[in-house]
C-alpha cells in the first residue's frame, strides 16, 4: 500500500488534535471537519485544512458518513481515522471508505463486526479458550431458557443485550421470579437503543476490576500486547480515573491475560490498536467481557509506560507495514495515570455544566502530558461529550505518579464551567486508592462530596426567583432557597 500522505480525523475534541500532532510529526497533511458548533475549535484551527459537514448535533454532522467522505475527496485524503465514538466503530463506514479507495484506519470491517456482536463474540471467545462469564453464547429464544440458564449458573444474573456493550440495556436479576420482567425489559431497551432486541444472560461478577489489555496487530498476522491499564473508576460506564499498570496483577497473572488477549484478537482477524476488557474478581480469576476495535480514551497511559506513540503505530500498520517491534521489544516501566477533566459537576452528581472557558491555564512540568480539545474562550455546549482535556502523568513509581496527579490537578485552572478535577483530587487522597484496594463500585462506594456552599450569585437568583414567585422579602426565604438541593448526597449503594 502506498504511503498515507493526508489524513483525514472524523472526530472533534481532545481525540482529533491528539492524532493531527502524531500526523504532523510524521509529515501528513491533517484535514478536520468541523460543525457549526465548533467553527473556532482547537481541532479546526490546529489542522491544515478544515471543512464545514452540517450543524451542531453530531447526528446531523459527524455521524453522517456520506458527508465525511465527500470531504475526504474534495481535500484528496487518503486516509481517514475516526478516533474514538461516532464512527469507529461502525463496520459499514469502514467498508465505504474501502469502496471510496480510502484507507480506513482502524481494523477490518469484519473484525468490528464480530466483535460488535457480544454473543458472537462470546461464542468465538470461548472456541479459542478465552475464560468468559458463564451463561449463554447465543441470543435467548425463550424466557424458559434464561430460567434454565440462571438455574445452572447460579443467581444473581445480568441479561446483556447482543448488540449493546457499554453497559447499555443492562439488567441484573436476583432471582427467578425477576426474570421475565428483566428479559421483557432489556429486549424493550435493546430494541429502541440498538433496532436489536437479541439478548443474552452472563453470570454477574460481584466486586470486579475492569482490567483491559492493548493490542496490536499487522495485516502480516503479527499480534503484540502492550501490557495492561485498570479502569475501575467509573461512573454510569463512563470512566473517569485510569491506571497503567494495573497495581494488583502479579507477573505471572498478567501474562496470562496478555496471552488470553493475544488469543482473542487472533481469533477476531483483528488489525491495529485494540482493547480486549476483562473482569478481574476477587479471588483474581479474569473473565473476557469484551472488545473495543478503536483506539480509545485511555490510550495516553499505555504510550508512557511503553514509550510508544498508538497513533503512529495505527498509521504504521494501515500503510501495510508490519510491526516494528516484537514482544521482546517491549517492556512496561514505570506507572501512569489518567484523569478524565470533563464539564460536569462532580460535586452535584456530576450534572453536565455549560458555558464559556473564562479562564483556562493547564498544568506542566517533569512527567506531565494534558490532551486538550479546547482552550482558553472556547463555548462549551451540551452537544457533544464533556470531555475537555485528559491529564496524565508518569513516574517512576506508582506512589509518585498520585502526588504527581495530585499536584498537576492542584495547578489546573478552569472558570467557567464546573469541572470533574474535585472528584480527581478526592481519588488522589482516598486511601483505598492509595492502597490500589478498589474495584468498580468505588465511587458509589465511597465518594459522598457535601454540596458546594451555593455562590452569591446563585444564592442571589434564588432569592429573586422566590420573590417573584411569592412576592415576600427575599431575605427572609433565602434559606429555604440555599437547601433545595438537599438530601441527593445520603444516598448509598445497596
Ligand atoms: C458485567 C459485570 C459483572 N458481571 N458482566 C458494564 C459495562 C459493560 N461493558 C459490561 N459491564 C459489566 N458487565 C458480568 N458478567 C459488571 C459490569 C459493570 C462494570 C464493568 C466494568 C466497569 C464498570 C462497571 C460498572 C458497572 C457494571
Amino acid at each position: 500500500m502506498p504511503p498515507i500522505r493526508t489524513v483525514l480525523v472524523a472526530n472533534r475534541g481532545e481525540i482529533a488534535v491528539r492524532v493531527m500532532r502524531t500526523c504532523r510529526e510524521l509529515g501528513i497533511r491533517t484535514v478536520a471537519v468541523y460543525s457549526d458548533a465548533d467553527a473556532d475549535a482547537v481541532h479546526t484551527r490546529y489542522a491544515d485544512l478544515s471543512v464545514h459537514i452540517g450543524p451542531a448535533p453530531s447526528k446531523d454532522s459527524y455521524l453522517i458518513a456520506e458527508r465525511i467522505l465527500e470531504a475526504a475527496k474534495a481535500t484528496g485524503a487518503d486516509a481517514i481515522h475516526p478516533g474514538y465514538g461516532f464512527l469507529s466503530e461502525n463496520a459499514g463506514f469502514a467498508r465505504r471508505c474501502a469502496q471510496a479507495g480510502i484507507t480506513f484506519i482502524g481494523p477490518p470491517p469484519e473484525a468490528i463486526d464480530r466483535m460488535g456482536d457480544k454473543t458472537k463474540a462470546r461464542e468465538l471467545m470461548e472456541a479459542a479458550g478465552v475464560p468468559l462469564p458463564p451463561g449463554t453464547t447465543t441470543a435467548l429464544t425463550s424466557v424458559e431458557e434464561a430460567v434454565e440458564t440462571a438455574r445452572r449458573i447460579g443467581f444473581p444474573v445480568l441479561i446483556k443485550a447482543a448488540a449493546g456493550g457499554g453497559g447499555k440495556g443492562m439488567r441484573l436479576v436476583h432471582a427467578p421470579d425477576q426474570l421475565e420482567a428483566a428479559v421483557r425489559a432489556a429486549k424493550s431497551e435493546a430494541l429502541s437503543a440498538f433496532g436489536d432486541d437479541r439478548v443474552y444472560v452472563e453470570k454477574y461478577l460481584e466486586e470486579p476490576r475492569h482490567v483491559e489489555f492493548q493490542i496490536l496487530a499487522d495485516q502480516h498476522g503479527n499480534v503484540l500486547h502492550l501490557f495492561d491499564r485498570e479502569c475501575s473508576i467509573q461512573r454510569r460506564h463512563q470512566k473517569l480515573v485510569e491506571e497503567a499498570p494495573c497495581a494488583i496483577l502479579s507477573a505471572e497473572l498478567r501474562a496470562r491475560m496478555a496471552d488470553a488477549a493475544v488469543t482473542a484478537a487472533r481469533g477476531c482477524g483483528y488489525v491495529g490498536a485494540g482493547t480486549i476488557e476483562f473482569l478481574v474478581d476477587k479471588h483474581l480469576d479474569f473473565y473476557f467481557l469484551e472488545m473495543n476495535t478503536r483506539l480509545q480514551v485511555e490510550h495516553p497511559i499505555t504510550e508512557l509506560i511503553t514509550g510508544t506513540d498508538l497513533v503512529a503505530l495505527q498509521i504504521h500498520v494501515a500503510e501495510g507495514h508490519p510491526l516494528p517491534m516484537t514482544q521482546a521489544d517491549l517492556a512496561m516501566r514505570g506507572h501512569a495515570i489518567e484523569c478524565r477533566i470533563c464539564a460536569e459537576d462532580s460535586e452535584n452528581r456530576f450534572l453536565p455544566s455549560t458555558g464559556r472557558l473564562t479562564t483556562y491555564r493547564e498544568p506542566s512540568g517533569p512527567g506531565v502530558r494534558v490532551d486538550a480539545g479546547v482552550d482558553e474562550g472556547t463555548e462549551v455546549s451540551s452537544y457533544y461529550d464533556p470531555l475537555l482535556a485528559k491529564l496524565v502523568v508518569w513516574a517512576p513509581t506508582r506512589e509518585q505518579a498520585i502526588r504527581r496527579m495530585d499536584r498537576a490537578l492542584a495547578e489546573y485552572r478552569i472558570r467557567g464551567v464546573q469541572t470533574t478535577i474535585p472528584f480527581c483530587r478526592f481519588v488522589m487522597a482516598d486511601e483505598a486508592f492509595n492502597a490500589a484496594r478498589y474495584d468498580t463500585h468505588f465511587i458509589n462506594d465511597r465518594y459522598h462530596p457535601a454540596p458546594r456552599p451555593l455562590g452569591r450569585a446563585q444564592i442571589l437568583a434564588a432569592a429573586l426567583a422566590v420573590r417573584e414567585a411569592t412576592a415576600v422579602p427575599a431575605a427572609e426565604v433565602v434559606p429555604a432557597a440555599a437547601t433545595a438541593a438537599d438530601g441527593w448526597w445520603h444516598k448509598r449503594r445497596h
